[in-house]
């Protein structure tokens, strides 16, 4: 890690910064997102369901849990061809980079294939390419890394503490040994969370914490509000307490402290921007989130859509970020 990314940050650090008065934390993150980020602008990604629903896993929080009762409809692996479809579509639309989600607890060898012509269609047309599938082997890795995969994403979600009050069918650890074999292949990571899942400001110490300590920062750090769902046990625990939601401040704060301590990071502002106010957007902003997701849907949940945000952009002068030729994780570390 160089002088500018330290990874040595102690939970004492953490919370100290989100402890500072509300200014003087926007300050500082303004202060890192200037030194290493260009002002006003904005990465645009897009989300794409390659399969949808029917997971064997059981995270509190999903949609897509074969335990959750949502009534979302559990679909076959998408055909490659409507994949890039999609693709297009939202290159056309101005997207940089294009992520496919599968609702998996791991792909299997037989999917292999169809998910790297995913991976070279979507390259081909120019796009930034992301896949989520869940756990992967180190083989597994390898053969995305040569198909050309430029970001892996592998959410910790929540704290070290908090995770298994949320998942049971797997471990954080399982979760950071997957991380290494994306790493490994020389994948960029992509790796953040949920806020707002009832957790204490511990937890989100403990969260930033694990992501800032990681060998080397995730390139890209999602940070999601949850997006409560009907059905799920997040979702119906936090529908009968709704003061349970987390506090706008506290959200602005959590992406500040995220800025400060992953200071070259990519800090995506992602799921829960469709109710969150276009004031406590502008604060993230502020803050040093510097990327969204495009369009009107996530993976089955909504999103703001495309002419809200063209709107807020020109409200708050924002444009979107230049596409540039990804960089590989192994060139980043040469
Ligand atoms: N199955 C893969 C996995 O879990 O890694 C990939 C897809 S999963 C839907 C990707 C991430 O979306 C999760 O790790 C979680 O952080 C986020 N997510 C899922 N449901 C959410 C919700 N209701 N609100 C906010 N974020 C959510
Ligand atoms: C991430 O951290 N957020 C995205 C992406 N990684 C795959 C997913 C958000 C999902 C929101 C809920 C849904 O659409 O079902
Ligand atoms: Fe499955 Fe991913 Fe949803 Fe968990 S978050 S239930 S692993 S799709």
């Amino acid at each position: 890690m160089d002088a500018v990314s330290r990874n040595d940050w102690s939970r004492e650090d953490i919370a100290a910064l989100f402890d500072l008065p509300f200014d003087e934390l926007m300050w500082r993150a303004q202060g890192v997102h200037r030194a290493h980020h260009a002002v006003g602008e904005v990465q645009l990604c897009t989300l794409l369901s390659i399969k949808t629903g029917g997971c064997p896993e059981d995270c509190g929080y999903c949609s897509q849990s074969a335990r959750a009762e949502t009534g979302v409809k559990a679909t076959k692996l998408m055909d490659v061809r409507a994949v890039l479809q999609r693709a297009a579509e939202a290159r056309d639309a101005g997207s940089q980079r294009f992520c496919m989600g599968a609702a998996w607890r791991n792909p299997k060898d037989r999917d292999m294939d169809a998910i790297i012509a995913m991976i070279e269609g979507v390259r081909s047309m120019g796009m930034e390419t992301c896949m989520t599938l869940g756990m992967l082997t180190p083989s597994q890795a390898q053969r995305l890394a040569g198909a050309g995969l430029d970001y892996y994403n592998h959410n910790i979600d929540t704290s070290p503490e908090r995770y298994g009050d949320v998942i049971t069918t797997r471990s954080f650890d399982e979760r950071l040994e997957t991380l290494e074999h994306v790493r490994s292949a020389g994948i960029n990571v992509c790796c953040g969370g949920i806020v707002g899942m009832g957790e204490t400001r511990a937890d989100r110490v403990g969260f930033v914490h694990a992501l800032a300590t990681l060998p080397r920062h995730p390139e890209s750090v999602p940070v999601n509000a949850l997006v409560p769902v009907k059905g799920t046990v997040l979702g119906d625990m936090l529908a009968d307490t709704p003061l349970a939601k987390i506090d706008d401040i506290e959200f602005v704060r959590t992406v500040a402290v995220a800025r400060i301590t992953m200071p070259l990071s990519m800090v995506r502002l992602s799921a829960g921007r469709e109710s969150m106010s276009e004031a406590t957007q502008a604060l993230c902003f502020m803050a040093g989130a510097n990327s969204i997701f495009t369009g009107d849907k996530l993976l089955t949940a909504g999103n703001r859509g495309d002419s809200a945000d063209a709107t807020l952009f020109a409200k708050l002068g924002l444009k979107p970020m230049a596409a540039e030729e990804p960089m590989r994780a192994c060139e980043v570390a040469a």
